[in-house]
């Protein structure tokens, strides 16, 4: 029974239950990952104050500027999992290629791959604005014993064990979900602990905030032109309010707490959308839908989408579950 102020230990502790296969480990992993949070925050919130901002010269796998506070929120959250050796796989959208992880003790004896995004929204460090992690964890398909494949990787969203996210905004906060509800905890930065500060997270299931970068309208196709003209129309509960972050995490943490959706839809120049399906798409559908959204691309659940590629991406709309029935209504 979630307690407000638990700490995130006791309260991993005592779900553990909860948790398919319940060996502990799935409990570690996510131990692990409180863990590279901690830190990853403690660099986030120096970013202002020393020189470790702006690009850093490298170009990731889609083309974009990396980020200093990118490489090193990778290499953390690589290394934390890394050297506990608590999974036996990491993707992540900083490295082209899926990571193996052997181990030293137990050649391929974990079960459990991660994908992640380590710092969403980083164009938004330099001025100050709240940026994310998000992670997906999956049992993998292949035997334990061997090395993991890319098919450990590319599992639709609906066969997650767990999901989450971490957002460094005012306060830092995880949100995660194993399949029994969304719980959020906020990190208390004196004492290095999270403590149970939004138990059992719903999407009220109407909202009055819309997400989208509406600078793309031109591009967008007419189903999505029409429901934002829809959003903007004085009738009912209507105009609804626009706020864009331009940070998924913060995007849709508001939504979530305030009642919203957000949508990257396709686009004529990028027809599948920007945002990535493993690791950014299907753990906030899975958040969503545990607290009791949705999410989708338009026209089909987004955790029943098959992925083919490790950095695929897919239109994406999140929210409030009418919302998106809203949006669905006018997609043709
Ligand atoms: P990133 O992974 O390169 O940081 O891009 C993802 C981010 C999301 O957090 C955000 O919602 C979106 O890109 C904003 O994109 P845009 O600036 O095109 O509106
Ligand atoms: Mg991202």
């Amino acid at each position: 029974m979630a307690r407000k102020n638990q700490t995130l230990g006791e309260f991993i502790i005592e779900n553990q239950k909860d948790f398919p296969y319940a060996s502990g480990e799935l409990s570690r992993l996510i131990n692990s990952i409180r863990l590279a949070a901690k830190m990853v925050n403690h660099e986030v919130n120096k970013a202002g104050l020393v020189d470790i901002t702006g690009a850093a010269g490298e170009t990731n796998i889609q083309g974009e500027d990396q980020q200093k506070l990118d490489v090193l929120a990778n290499e953390t959250f690589i290394n934390t999992l890394t050297n506990r050796e608590i999974v036996c796989g990491i993707a992540s959208e900083e490295n082209d290629e899926f990571i193996t992880i052997k181990g030293q003790k137990n050649d391929h004896r974990n079960n459990y791959v991660v994908l992640m995004d380590p710092l969403d929204g980083s164009s938004n460090i330099d001025v100050n604005v709240s940026v994310g992690t998000i992670f997906s964890i999956y049992r993998r398909v292949t035997p334990t014993g061997t090395p993991v494949t890319i098919e450990d990787f590319l599992q639709p969203g609906n066969l997650q064990v767990a999901a989450g996210y971490i957002i460094y905004g005012t306060s830092t906060m995880l949100v995660y979900t194993t399949g029994h509800g969304v719980n959020g905890f906020t990190l208390n930065p004196a004492l290095g602990t999270y403590y149970l500060s939004h138990p059992n997270m719903k999407f009220p299931d109407d909202g009055s905030i819309y997400s989208v970068n509406e600078g793309n309208y031109i591009h967008f196709p007419q189903g999505i032109k029409d429901y934002i003209k829809y959003c903007q129309e004085e009738k009912e509960d209507r105009p609804y309010t626009s706020r864009y972050i331009g940070s998924l995490v913060s995007d849709i943490h508001r939504n979530m707490i305030k009642g919203g959706i957000y949508l990257y839809p396709s686009t004529s120049k990028s027809p599948n959308g920007k945002l990535r399906l493993l690791y950014e798409c299907n753990p906030m559908a899975f958040i969503a839908e545990q607290a009791g959204g949705k999410a989708s691309d338009g026209y089909r659940r987004i955790m029943d989408i098959k992925p083919t590629e490790l950095h695929e991406r897919t239109p994406f709309v999140c929210g409030s579950k009418n919302m998106v029935e809203k949006v669905e209504s006018f997609m043709d």
